[in-house]
């Protein structure tokens, strides 16, 4: 029943994203830029760099939340992290990105 009533309250949805990283700093990182109003929960894993975060629709979108990930340096399914921001993480946090720019560069590399 209070599952009920808080489902009429609020706008609430659940949604699973697909966050580029690598650790438990990631984590810490990614989760920390979400504690934002809004979001009620955001956890990821680092086995399966899904973000399951759940959130008020009427104050923020899946979008925003998007952005407020790669603004901390993590690509995620639809953006991407600026390479400034993105080359500032701590070595054991720089993950394989989507697009990979580098391989283009050194496919010529002996
Ligand atoms: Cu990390």
């Amino acid at each position: 029943m209070v599952v009920m009533s808080a489902s009429i309250f609020a706008q609430a949805q659940t949604d699973t994203i697909k966050v580029y990283g690598n650790c438990g700093m990631c984590k810490n990182r990614i989760e920390k830029a979400l504690k934002v109003e809004g979001v009620s929960s955001a956890v990821w894993s680092p086995e399966t760099k899904l973000l399951i975060v759940s959130y008020d629709t009427a104050k923020i979108s899946n979008d925003d939340i998007q952005k407020k990930i790669v603004a901390v340096g993590h690509d995620t399914e639809k953006y991407s992290a600026d390479d400034q921001v993105y080359n500032k993480l701590p070595g054991c946090c720089l993950y394989k990105r989507k697009n990979n720019k580098e391989n283009e560069n050194n496919s010529s590399h002996q």
